[in-house]
C-alpha cells in the first residue's frame, strides 16, 4: 500500500516522528504536503477543512492509508506500528509501546511550552518572560523526570531499546526527541546527557536508520523563524523536540 503523509512542509514538527517510522521500514509513501502546486499544501488544507471526508482531522501530521485517514501522532504509529514490523502483535506489547508513545506526546507539549508557554498566537519575544519561566522548571523538573523514567523502561528492557533488543517506534521517537533537545537547548543537554546513558545510547542506535542517509529528511532551519503566522501556518508551529526551530542563546 502506498501511504499518504500529511505534514507542513518546510519543518521536522511530529510529522518527522511518522516519517522515521516510514522510513525505518521502507514503506511506500508519499509526503504529500511537500509537492508542488495545488496537489501540495492545498490537498492538505482540503482534508482539514473536512472537505469531501466524512472524518476529517484536526491538524497535521496525518495519514491517509486507503480509505483511512488517521490523525494524532501517536495513533497513527499504533496504526502503522504492527504493520511496519515497529511494534509487537500481541495486546500488552502493543498497548505497551502505544502507552510509551503517548508519554512522549505529553513530553512534546512540554517542549514546545518552553518556548510559547501562553499561546503558540504571540511570538516567542511577547511570552520571552513565561518562557523563562517554563524553560527553568522544563529542565529542573519535567525533562529529568520523562527521561529518567525512559531510563528505567531501558534498564527494565535490557536495552539498547524499550523491547529490548527489537526496534520499535518508540525507539525512533526518542532519537528525535533527543536530537531536537541537543539542537534547541545545545549547552543544557550536553551536561544532561550523561545522567541518561540509555536514552541516549538506544536513541543513537535508533538514529542509525534509513533516514539519516535518506534525503527526505528535513533539516533543522539554520536560524530562528519567529514570525507569528496563521494558526494554519508552519511559521508558527514551533515543536522543538522534532522542529527545533528556536536556539538557546
Ligand atoms: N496531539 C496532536 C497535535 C497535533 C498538532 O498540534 N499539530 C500541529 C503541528 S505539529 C498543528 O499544525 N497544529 C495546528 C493547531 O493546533 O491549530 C499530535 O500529537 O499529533
Amino acid at each position: 500500500m502506498r501511504y499518504e503523509l500529511y505534514y507542513w512542509p518546510t519543518i521536522q514538527g511530529r510529522g518527522e516522528f511518522i516519517r522515521l517510522a516510514l522510513e525505518e521500514a521502507g514503506a511506500d509513501y508519499v509526503d504529500v504536503a511537500r509537492r508542488r502546486g495545488k496537489r501540495g499544501v492545498p490537498a492538505m488544507m482540503k482534508l482539514i477543512e473536512g472537505r469531501g471526508i466524512a472524518r476529517p482531522p484536526f491538524a497535521p501530521p496525518f495519514l491517509k492509508a486507503g480509505k483511512l485517514v488517521i490523525a494524532q501522532t501517536a495513533n497513527i504509529l499504533l496504526y502503522l506500528g504492527t504493520r511496519l514490523g515497529l511494534a509487537p502483535r500481541e495486546e500488552a506489547g502493543r498497548l505497551w509501546v502505544h502507552q510509551l508513545q503517548l508519554t512522549i506526546t505529553d513530553l512534546v507539549v512540554l517542549i514546545h511550552d518552553t518556548h510559547h508557554p501562553i499561546t503558540g498566537y504571540l511570538y516567542y519575544e511577547e511570552q520571552r518572560a513565561a518562557a523563562k519561566l517554563a524553560t527553568k522548571y522544563f529542565w529542573r523538573h519535567r525533562l529529568p523526570k520523562f527521561l529518567r523514567y525512559f531510563e528505567r523502561v531501558l534498564q527494565k528492557s535490557g536495552g539498547p531499546y524499550v523491547l529490548g533488543r527489537k526496534l520499535s517506534y518508540v525507539d525512533l521517537s526518542l532519537f528525535q526527541i533527543v536530537e531536537g533537545l541537543r539542537y534547541a537547548f545545545p549547552k543544557r543537554m550536553k551536561r544532561f546527557e550523561r545522567k541518561v546513558p540509555r536514552v541516549v545510547g538506544g536513541a543513537a542506535m535508533a538514529g542509525v536508520c534509513s533516514i539519516r542517509r535518506s534525503p527526505r529528511r528535513s533539516s533543522q532551519p539554520r536560524s530562528s523563524p519567529r514570525k507569528r503566522g496563521p494558526i494554519t501556518s508552519a511559521s508558527r508551529i514551533w515543536v522543538p523536540a522534532c522542529a527545533g526551530t528556536t536556539r538557546e542563546g
